[in-house]
């Protein structure tokens, strides 16, 4: 992988003496304070996490590197996972380099397909990603270097292997989870004569030939790869790579925080909502009918899936991006219209309700009517989907923090009661 290493080599002592100015420089000053509402809300706001790879603004959405998601939206998975890694994208001869470690990995070994076929026939196909990589914790680099005694300064690089490889197997891995987990015949092999990540994946799941499906997944790919480190999902791999843990684990970890259903699990939650809406009214149905629908949805303590964000006070842009994909591709179906009209009326509503922080739509409002519209109606893959794509921004993340040498994590925890003497005394 010395490609990568190449690029970052000069990046780890930069990044490590920027960290060591700021600590010189402020280590003891406070930059924010934590109330009790924090500790008992998820700790939102609080700004103690670094994540150089992404940024996500209240009024503005995901940049990547600082640059706007709307303005990546033509980009590959490989220059995504290039710029996310370096802060640049990289140059053609970079980008074929790249290619040629990642379609090394695109054929997943057969054990793990052995594995895969092995688990229960209703296992959740989140489970069964999650367990993928475990199986294949035993190729990981860094956990050789590390028994091998590699110091703790050089331990990103056996790290950027096992990240390349990891990110390069996720599209057979759910691929193979497709066929398996719903029945769709054989495994489908790589294409032997194009090394590009998401036709690969496109044609390996064998859902369709249509040219615009594999624009769709190439899509999918960039626009879910990375959101801050404070999601849960970034947030998990973070804290179990925190302790050395290689990316195998550390990922598997994060896959299981993504298969919530508040977090990646929304999108197979959302589609689920708006074929309810379809089957509840025969189709399409009215603002006014939509309008009751939402309102009786609300009353009855259920949430509106796709709708409000942790962080997010607009409407996403990776909404946008898939809305207008809809657009461009002119798609007429029932679902993706249900999708547009929902973002019609239910910003009003939640808005009139009043609980909501942000009652706009988040990426998981638009994606799952596109993937049925073009066949994949299977709405438990979704999340995987969702996980192939943000396997890239947790390894990122995860590279940036070993090149600073992060520590362990571990926040102190008090109890109710001393809280409560904090608070009284503060
Ligand atoms: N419908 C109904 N009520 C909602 C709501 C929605 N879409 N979004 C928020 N609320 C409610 C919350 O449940 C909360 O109610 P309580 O005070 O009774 O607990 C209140 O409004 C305040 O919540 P908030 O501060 O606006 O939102 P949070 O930061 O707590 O939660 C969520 C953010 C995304 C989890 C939330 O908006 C939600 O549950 N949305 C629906 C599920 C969803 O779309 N999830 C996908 C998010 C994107 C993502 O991470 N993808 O991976």
């Amino acid at each position: 992988m010395s490609i990568l290493h190449t690029a970052l080599n000069e990046q780890a002592a930069k990044l490590r003496a920027r960290k060591k100015e700021i600590l010189e420089q402020y280590g003891e000053t406070t930059i924010a304070s934590v109330t009790p509402g924090h500790v008992f809300g998820g700790m939102r706001g609080v700004p103690a996490l670094i994540c150089e790879t992404s940024t996500v603004s209240a009024d503005e959405g995901l940049r990547i590197r600082n640059i706007p998601i709307m303005e990546l939206t033509d980009r590959t998975p490989e220059e995504t996972f290039w710029l996310l890694v370096t802060g640049q994208l990289p140059t053609a001869d970079e980008l074929a380099a790249l290619q040629d470690v990642f379609a090394k990995y695109y054929e997943i070994p057969q054990y793990v397909i052995d594995t895969l076929k092995a688990m229960p026939a209703d296992s959740h196909p989140m489970a069964m990603l999650s367990a993928a990589l475990l199986t294949m914790e035993r190729e990981s680099e860094f956990r050789k270097a590390y028994d091998e005694g590699l110091g703790k300064d050089e331990l990103w690089k056996p790290l950027v292997n096992d990240a390349a490889r990891l990110v390069a197997s996720m599209p057979g891995i759910a691929a193979a989870i497709y066929r398996i987990r719903f029945n769709k015949g054989e495994i489908i092999k790589p294409l032997s004569n194009d090394k590009d990540m998401s036709n690969n994946f496109a044609h390996m799941l064998g859902v369709s030939d249509d040219p615009a499906w594999k624009e769709l997944v190439r899509l999918y790919l960039v626009l879910h790869s990375d959101h801050e480190g404070g999601n849960v999902s970034a947030f998990t791999g973070y804290v179990v790579s925190s302790a050395l843990s290689d990316p195998y684990y550390s990922v598997s970890a994060a896959l299981c925080g993504l298969a919530g259903p508040l977090h990646g699990l929304a999108n197979q939650e959302c589609l689920k909502f708006i074929m309810d809406l379809k089957e509840e009214f025969g189709g399409v149905p009215s603002e006014e009918q939509l309008k009751e629908y939402a309102w009786n949805r609300l009353n009855s303590g259920q949430v509106i899936p796709g709708y409000g964000h942790a962080v997010l006070r607009v409407t996403d842009p990776r909404f946008t991006a898939f809305r207008q994909f809809s657009l461009d591709h002119n798609m007429q179906d029932d679902n993706v219209q249900i999708v547009n009209r929902v973002f019609d009326v239910v910003p009003g509503v939640l808005t009139e309700h009043g609980k909501a922080k942000n009652p706009w739509p988040n990426v998981d409002a638009a994606s799952g009517s596109l993937l049925y519209a073009f066949g994949m109606t299977e709405f438990d893959f979704y999340t995987v989907m969702f996980g192939v794509s943000r396997a890239m921004g947790i390894c990122a993340q995860m590279i940036v923090k070993r090149m600073l040498n992060s520590s362990i994590v571990r926040p102190k925890s008090i109890t109710m009661d001393a809280l409560a003497e904090k608070a009284a005394k503060a």
